[in-house]
């Protein structure tokens, strides 16, 4: 069984959104339109509480993009964004989010982010989403959606480590692309066994 795994497709995440990635907006209509090639439909959901600690306004004297160590390991400081609730953590208006079986939300405890749609980003605390994969016998993985280096990057690797079969297409997905973070995630995503299309 095949899963299409649509990540973040929310309106801060694309142009006029607070942490806006180039082009986020023009995978919309051929994400919809692949939709019904899956046997399920599962959507992410970006959703900090507001004053979320990965947000740099919460943190003394730092910008945004900067870097941080968190008892976790490092955290890039981000705009505030997707606060739950708010229009910018609702999905691109364009996206047809009926057709999903399953939203997954994730970055809502104050003090972790998430960027994976597996586990927070201590790499140990789970979403839930590889109970419900496998409870519903999902053994095969195509991931879209925003952004590539982050949020679709770290949910590809912990998908394929976990042992599911895990596509990216590169063609549906944007990047933020700080500091080379693109080609080290595709390296990343390559080394783990994930294949970009
Ligand atoms: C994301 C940074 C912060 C993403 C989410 O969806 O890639 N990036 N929160
Ligand atoms: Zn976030």
């Amino acid at each position: 069984m095949r899963a299409l795994i649509v990540i973040d497709v929310q309106n801060d995440f694309c142009p006029g959104g607070a942490l806006a990635v180039e082009g986020g907006d023009q995978i919309v209509s051929p994400i919809n339109a692949l939709m019904s090639e899956f046997d399920s439909v599962v959507l992410t959901q970006d959703w900090h509480p507001a004053g979320h600690s990965s947000f740099a306004s919460q943190h003394d004297g730092k910008a945004a993009f900067e870097m941080i160590e968190m008892p976790y390991g490092a955290q890039v400081l981000w705009p505030d964004h997707c606060v739950q609730g708010s229009s910018g953590a609702a999905f691109h208006a364009g996206l047809d989010a009926d057709r999903a079986d399953l939203i997954i939300r994730k970055g809502f405890r104050p003090q972790i982010d998430s960027y994976s749609a597996f586990f927070e980003n201590d790499q140990t605390t789970p979403t839930g989403l590889e109970g419900y994969l496998r409870a519903r016998g999902i053994d095969e993985l195509v991931m879209v959606g925003l952004a590539t280096d982050f949020c679709v990057n770290f949910s590809a690797v912990d998908a394929a480590r976990l042992g599911f079969d895990v596509t990216v297409r590169q063609d549906l997905c944007r990047a933020i692309d700080m500091d080379g973070s693109l080609a080290a995630a595709q390296d990343g995503m390559r080394a783990t066994g994930v294949k970009l299309v």
